[in-house]
């Protein structure tokens, strides 16, 4: 398996939990405190901006006090040590990729760390909060910028770099993701159609476990570095 040319990765919350973060679909998770139509949808930001401003300013802010895990440096070794393609797909909008030095990365649902203008569609790096009054440094319009992340019923991002990737792929690997929310619950079956390997590490049992060829069950600190391990042999 080591020998795989083509390897592809989808991470989701559940790799950024060991780092401090919280996920979205457990007992404490952030849906289970904020309703996601009125926090993760165009029509909750258009009902109450300031409140779903507020709610992404706080996730923003969180960045700052927390550092990636094993599992994140790990995926970054893999990618400095294959020497075919790779390319890490993640559902989460942190930073703790980049910040382990992922660099063949792709953030399917946008980032925290950056900002989108309604007005002009200017996307740009943003570290500070979002308020209704911040000003586009592109156009200039005032109120119209929004967090760069994609929300229920938007189309996430780079979804032609993803498949044209998993339409390729020797080896597909998820990553503490539920496999609850499409289009990225699907990826799985993509690779299989092109015939990749597919393996799920999961703290447990996830809705689409059938569509693994393997399933390593445990924590993402501990899971990550022994695969990877393997992988590289
Ligand atoms: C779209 C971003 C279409 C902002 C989020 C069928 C086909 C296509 C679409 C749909 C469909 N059915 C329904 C839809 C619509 C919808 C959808 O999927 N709904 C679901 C609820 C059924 N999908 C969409 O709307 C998507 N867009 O389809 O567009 C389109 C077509 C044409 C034109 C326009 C549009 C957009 C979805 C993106 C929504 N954005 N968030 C933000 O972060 O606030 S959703 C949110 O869920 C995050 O992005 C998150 O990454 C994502 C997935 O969650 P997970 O990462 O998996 O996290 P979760 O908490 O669920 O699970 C954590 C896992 O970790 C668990 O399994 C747990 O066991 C494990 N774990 C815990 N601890 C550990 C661990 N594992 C290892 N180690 C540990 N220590």
């Amino acid at each position: 398996m080591h020998t795989a040319r083509s390897i592809v990765i989808l991470t989701g919350a559940g790799i950024s939990v060991e780092s401090g973060i919280s996920t979205f679909r457990d007992r404490n998770g952030i849906w289970a405190k904020h309703d996601w139509r009125d926090y993760a949808t165009p029509e909750g930001y258009e009902r109450h901006p300031a409140r779903v401003l507020e709610f992404y300013n706080q996730r923003r802010r969180a960045l700052k006090s927390v550092q990636p895990n094993q599992a994140h440096h790990a995926l970054a070794r893999l990618e400095g040590a294959h020497k075919g393609e790779f390319l890490l797909v993640t559902q989460n909008v942190d930073d703790l990729h980049e910040s382990a030095g992922s660099r063949k990365l792709v953030h399917m649902h946008g980032e925290l760390n950056s900002a989108l203008c309604r007005a002009c569609g200017m996307r740009a790096p943003w570290r500070d909060d979002i308020t209704v009054n911040s000003q586009c440094k592109s156009c200039g319009a005032t109120g119209f910028l929004r967090p760069d992340v994609v929300w229920f019923g938007e189309m996430p991002y780079q979804m032609e770099t993803i498949y044209r990737a998993l339409g390729k792929a020797e080896l597909f690997i998820a990553i503490g993701t539920s496999g609850h929310v499409y289009p990225a619950a699907q990826f799985v079956e993509e690779a299989r159609l092109s015939g990749a390997r597919t393996i799920e590490l999961n703290l447990d049992e996830t809705e689409n476990a059938d569509a693994f060829d393997e399933r390593i069950t445990g924590r993402a600190t501990e899971t990550v570095p022994a695969l990877v391990d393997r992988l590289l042999g």
